[in-house]
């Protein structure tokens, strides 16, 4: 299914649009991965810029150009979209919540200023758009447990929550005051295969694999009935790929969409890979990102994006489980 949407989109931009070129900052990382593999059989190989201030992740390699870059040095990001022809940026360079908690300061720099930089050159040099994730780490816990809503209270008590909750903010006006077509997806945790996530609260759900596989134990940072909204990695980037090409009349969030999969709890998931490992066993210690967790909602409300440009999730937990256990396996 997503072969096929990436079919029409590549016969839709070769029918319709002049020629992009596309950076996407933060590549190595759990999204970048996937999202730049996708983006670069729409777009074409060369059209498609990975970077990333680490090393280019192995999965990348021989796929298309990567540039060693530094998004908190906005020269130097100048001079690459320049002398890159970039057209479009996808900014997924971040520090998420469990790590931000280590480090507020750097959290806060880094996710802010990153995004600032990227906005500010993105109207110097008239980029036809720009995509930024935000996460589902801005509600806090004032925010409604079950089918959160894309407006309601929202106080997150995460740097990494405020940061995004921020960063909302300032999409938004560098839409409004400067006319940037941004636009940007509030992601729930992600589950993949390919490349490891990146000090997440949500990363459990990937850790737990890998442990069923290799150890057929896993102990849980979390408590066994703690619900969180998640997705497959296919549907985020189908979902990444979907808001990014709808015509510009379909987009009435600008300050980033409420987007959801699935909910579940770690006893439900570690009961879903029991039924393919009989021999798997859960057990849990909590640690701070209990706490963290205890902020966020359990599921998400996204009629808003389903109505605005046709939102609609494939996987399940059973479907998802099973396709990561196949994968993983491979
Ligand atoms: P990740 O940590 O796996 O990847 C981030 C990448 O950014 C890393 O490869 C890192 O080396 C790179 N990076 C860090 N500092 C940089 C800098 N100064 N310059 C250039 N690159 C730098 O993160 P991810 O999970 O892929 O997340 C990508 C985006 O999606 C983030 O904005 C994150 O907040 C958001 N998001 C992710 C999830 C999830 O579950 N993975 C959920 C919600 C939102
Ligand atoms: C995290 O746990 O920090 C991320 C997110 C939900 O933003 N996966």
């Amino acid at each position: 299914m997503l072969e096929r949407i990436l079919q029409i989109c590549l016969l839709k931009i070769e029918i319709i649009m002049p020629k992009q070129r596309i950076l996407v900052i933060g590549a190595s990382g759990q999204i970048g991965v996937e999202l730049t593999l996708a983006l670069r059989k729409i777009y074409g190989n060369n059209n498609v810029i990975a970077s990333d201030l680490r090393e280019q992740n192995p999965l990348l390699e021989g796929s298309g150009p990567y540039v060693s870059l530094d998004v908190m040095n906005k020269e130097m990001l100048h001079v690459q979209v320049i002398r890159q022809n970039i057209t479009q940026i996808y900014l997924l360079a971040a520090i998420l919540s469990a790590t931000g908690e280590k480090n507020p300061n750097l959290a806060w720099h880094l996710n802010m200023q990153g995004l600032l930089n990227v906005l500010d050159i993105a109207r110097e040099e008239n980029l036809h758009k720009v995509y930024w994730p935000s996460s589902i780490a801005v509600f806090g816990p004032t925010s409604p447990k079950v089918n959160c809503p894309q407006q309601t209270i929202i106080e997150p008590i995460t740097v990494y929550g405020i940061s995004k909750y921020a960063g909302e903010f300032w999409c938004n006006y560098y839409h409004q005051r400067f006319g940037i077509d941004v636009r940007s997806l509030r992601y729930p945790g992600l589950i993949s295969y390919k490349s490891a996530p990146g000090g997440g609260t949500t990363d459990y759900a990937v850790e737990i694999f890998h442990e069923a596989k290799e150890e057929k134990k896993y102990e849980c940072f979390l408590k066994e009935d703690t619900y969180l909204p998640m997705m497959y990695m296919p549907d985020a980037i189908k979902a990444t790929i979907e808001l990014m090409e709808a015509p510009a009349s379909k987009i009435t969030t600008r300050t980033s969409y409420n987007i959801s999969g699935m909910s579940f709890s770690p006893k439900e998931i570690a009961a879903e890979i029991k039924k393919h490992i009989p021999e798997f066993e859960i057990s849990y210690k909590d640690d701070y990102r209990q706490s963290i967790a205890n902020s966020w909602p359990q599921s998400i409300d996204d009629t808003i994006a389903r109505n605005d440009w046709g939102w609609k999730e494939e996987y399940n937990l059973s479907t998802m489980v099973k396709d990561m256990l196949d994968n993983i396996s491979k």
